[in-house]
């Protein structure tokens, strides 16, 4: 067991419950120097005491639930205590805590030990943070499935494939010269040629799986009048712009979060970009300018009904080489505007006053985002995955070319195929490293 360690596990702020927990060795005896019950604390009973100062003095009622190890989320001996949600008494019992010999835990110190003891192995460690942070449905249901380790499920007997391999050839090193069983060169390279194809796969969601975790930012863009805000509006389901027919209503952006089909989205509605006088719209039409160069996806808005302007023309100058959406708004009043110009963009005709079109345009807004539902994989890798896979992918790709035409040593295929084995062992926990550690766990909250 590790050296006991203590921090407050809820948010900081006034609440009904707060909870102070502890892990490591002789945590119990630590918690008892000043949490009293008048029971024997029995492992996993709700024990109703007194959090009591230096002196002995009550600072708090609350109850205090022991995990005997290996039997809890760390694997080791923990203490949970669950007090008034102030943070005065939260900190002053951390305090106490700290005195009575343990220190202050780091960043994910809790989860980390979780990794360590075996209970949870780095995807389903990463997928607790990805739980906790989760802003949509879809986002926390990804999370919960890593979390149940179906990303891990994927992976490892990719792996077990690649150290299988390993085994053969290493028998090829050192029997040589006797008659064992090797793969024949046909069946190496199908091996290898699966696992690339499975890695292939967990690939295709590395893009979707950033959208789901990072979401997007989508910028409304066009010149005054056209109906920015109202499509912002329309979009958010609520009326949150200001809508008016007088121009350069929108003086400065506004920025609201949207669930799309599971994916978060930043919405932002610009000031209409035009030259203006007014010295405020000014400040804001820079400031939109800033945000459209921010965003994902661009929505360029133009008024479905007149003809375009040279202010149109101009704004599309500055973003058509964007990942961009013309959108055709006031559909409802007619259709004279000409389409020549956007060629090669996709357009979506809506009313943000009727809502017609709207549905397509979300369908739009998600494709050009690269939201693609996998079909019959419902997990997402992440950046750091994608990392890893895409480098155990080239080491095989490089190895399997080698292999195809010329006679390659076992010893070099070995360490080929290590190579790329060691990859996927890393997204998964099983090799790692201080430093990989360290970088997963500091992205973490402190309790957790
Ligand atoms: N008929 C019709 N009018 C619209 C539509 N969208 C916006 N408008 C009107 O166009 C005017 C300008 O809209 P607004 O959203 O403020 O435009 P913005 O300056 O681009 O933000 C308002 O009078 C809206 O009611 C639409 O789809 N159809
Ligand atoms: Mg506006």
């Amino acid at each position: 067991m590790r050296d006991p360690i203590v921090a407050i596990a809820t948010p900081f702020g006034e609440s009904a419950i707060g909870m102070v927990r502890l892990t490591g060795k002789g945590v119990l005896e630590i918690a008892q120097k000043h949490f009293k019950t008048s029971k024997p604390i029995k492992p996993r009973y709700a024990h109703y005491g007194e959090l009591l100062d230096e002196k002995g003095e009550v600072l708090d009622e609350g109850v205090l639930v022991y995990y005997k190890a290996p039997h809890s989320y760390t694997g080791e001996d923990m203490v949970e205590i669950s007090l008034h949600g102030n943070p005065l008494i939260l900190k002053k019992a951390v305090e106490l805590f700290l005195k009575a010999g343990c220190r202050l835990a780091q960043p994910g110190e809790f989860t980390k030990r979780a990794f360590l003891s075996g209970k949870l192995d780095l995807t389903q460690a990463e997928a607790v943070a990805e739980l906790i942070s989760a802003k949509t449905d879809l986002a926390r249901k990804v999370a919960l499935r890593q979390l149940q380790g179906e990303l891990s499920k994927y992976i490892r007997p990719l792996r077990e494939s690649l150290l299988e391999l390993c085994a053969y050839v290493e028998a090829d090193i050192e029997f040589s010269e006797e008659d064992i069983p090797t793969l024949s060169k046909e069946q190496v390279i199908e091996l290898v040629s699966k696992v690339i194809e499975g890695i292939d796969k967990l690939l295709k969601t590395a893009k979707t799986g950033k959208l789901i975790r990072e979401g997007i930012k989508l910028a409304i863009v066009g010149k005054p009048n056209v109906g920015k805000s109202s499509l912002f509006n329309a979009l958010l389901k609520e009326d949150r712009a200001i809508v008016t027919d007088i121009e350069g209503t929108t003086r400065d952006f506004i920025e609201e979060s949207l669930n799309l089909r599971g994916i978060p989205v930043r919405l932002i509605d610009t000031a209409g970009i035009r030259q203006t006088s007014d010295p405020v719209e000014k400040i804001g039409v820079q400031r939109s300018l800033k945000k459209i160069e921010e965003a994902d996806v661009i929505l360029f808005v133009v008024d479905a009904s007149s003809s375009l302007t040279e202010e149109d023309l101009r704004i599309y100058e500055t973003v058509k080489n964007r990942d961009l959406i013309v959108v055709l708004n006031k559909i409802d009043l007619g259709e004279v505007v000409p389409l020549e110009i956007f060629k090669g963009h996709s357009i979506i005709k809506v009313s943000a006053l009727t809502g017609t079109g709207l549905q397509n345009l979300e369908e739009e807004i998600l494709k050009k985002a690269g939201a693609i539902a996998q079909e019959g994989l419902n997990i997402y890798v992440s950046l750091r995955h994608e990392e890893l896979l895409r480098k155990s992918k080239e080491v095989l790709e490089s190895f399997l070319e080698r292999y195809r035409e010329e006679d390659i040593s076992p010893e070099i295929a070995m360490l080929d195929i290590r190579e790329a084995s060691d990859c996927l062992g890393e997204i998964v926990g099983e090799v790692t490293t201080e430093d990989i550690l360290g970088n997963i766990f500091s992205r973490f909250c402190i309790g957790k």
